[in-house]
C-alpha cells in the first residue's frame, strides 16, 4: 500500500474514532469555536509543540491519551479526572501505564481559560492535541470537529474495557466492533504505534 494511502486510512480511522462512534452530542463542527475562541487551535498547537521540545515522550503519550479517553465512555476527557476518596478514576486504572503528560492538556486549558473563559472543553483539547502530534511527527493534518462536552464520570474499573496487549486478532476485531470500528479502522489506528514506547 502506498504511503499516502496508509496515511489517508489512518486519518479516516482516527476521524471515526473521534466522531461517528463515540459522540452522543448533536453537531460537532470544525468551526465550533470560530466566534467564541478563535485562538483555540493556535493555543493548543503552541502548547503541544513547546512541550515536545522539552519532553520528547509527550507526543506519543498524548496520542495514546486520546485512544484511552475515547474508548472509555467516549471522547469526554474522563481520563483527566483525578481519583477522589470515594472513587478511583480511569487515570488510576491498571492500563494507565505510559499515559502521562497530562500536564500538557492542563497547560493548554489554563491558557485557554485566560483567553476565553469557560468555552473550550477539555475533550476538544485532547482531540486537537492528538491531531497536532500526528501532524507534527510527519503524519497527516485534519480539521478537528469540536463541540464535545466534558464528562463527569471516571471509573478505574471501566478501563478493563481497553484492549489488553495479549488479545488475539479476533478478539481485537471484536473489541473494536463494539465501538462501531471495522477491521480497516483497527489496522489503521494500530499505526499509531509508529510513535512511542512499549515496556
Ligand atoms: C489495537 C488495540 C491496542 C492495543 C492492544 C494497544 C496496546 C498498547 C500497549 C501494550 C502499549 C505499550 C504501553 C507501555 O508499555 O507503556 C501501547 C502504546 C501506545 N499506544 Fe496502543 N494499543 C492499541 C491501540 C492503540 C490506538 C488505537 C492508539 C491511538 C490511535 C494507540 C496509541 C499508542 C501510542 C501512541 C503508544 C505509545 C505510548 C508512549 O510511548 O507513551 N494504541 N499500546
Ligand atoms: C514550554 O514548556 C516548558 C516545559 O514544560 C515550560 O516550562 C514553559 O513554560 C513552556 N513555555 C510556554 C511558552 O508554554
Ligand atoms: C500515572 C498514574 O496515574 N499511575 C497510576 C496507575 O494506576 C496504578 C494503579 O493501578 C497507580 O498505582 C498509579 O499511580
Amino acid at each position: 500500500m502506498a504511503a499516502q494511502d496508509t496515511k489517508n486510512l489512518f486519518l479516516s480511522a482516527l476521524l471515526l474514532l473521534s466522531i461517528a462512534v463515540f459522540s452522543c452530542q448533536a453537531a460537532l463542527d470544525t468551526h465550533y469555536y470560530d466566534q467564541t475562541c478563535p485562538q483555540a487551535e493556535y493555543i493548543v498547537a503552541q502548547t503541544v509543540r513547546n512541550a515536545s521540545i522539552y519532553d520528547s515522550k509527550s507526543p506519543a503519550r498524548l496520542l495514546r491519551m486520546f485512544f484511552h479517553d475515547c474508548f472509555i465512555r467516549g471522547c469526554d476527557a474522563s481520563i483527566l479526572l483525578d481519583s477522589t476518596p470515594g472513587n478511583k478514576a480511569e487515570k488510576d486504572g491498571p492500563p494507565n501505564i505510559s499515559v502521562r503528560s497530562f500536564y500538557v492538556i492542563d497547560d493548554a486549558k489554563t491558557k485557554l481559560e485566560k483567553a476565553c473563559p469557560h468555552t473550550v472543553s477539555c475533550a476538544d483539547v485532547i482531540a486537537m492535541a492528538a491531531r497536532d502530534v500526528v501532524t507534527m511527527t510527519g503524519g497527516p493534518y485534519w480539521s478537528v470537529l469540536k463541540g464535545r462536552k466534558d464528562g463527569r464520570v471516571s471509573k478505574a474499573s471501566d478501563t478493563t474495557n481497553l484492549p489488553p496487549p495479549f488479545l488475539n486478532a479476533n478478539q481485537l476485531i471484536q473489541t473494536f466492533a463494539k465501538r462501531g470500528l471495522g477491521i480497516k479502522d483497527l489496522v489503521a489506528l494500530s499505526g499509531a504505534h509508529t510513535l512511542g514506547f512499549s515496556h
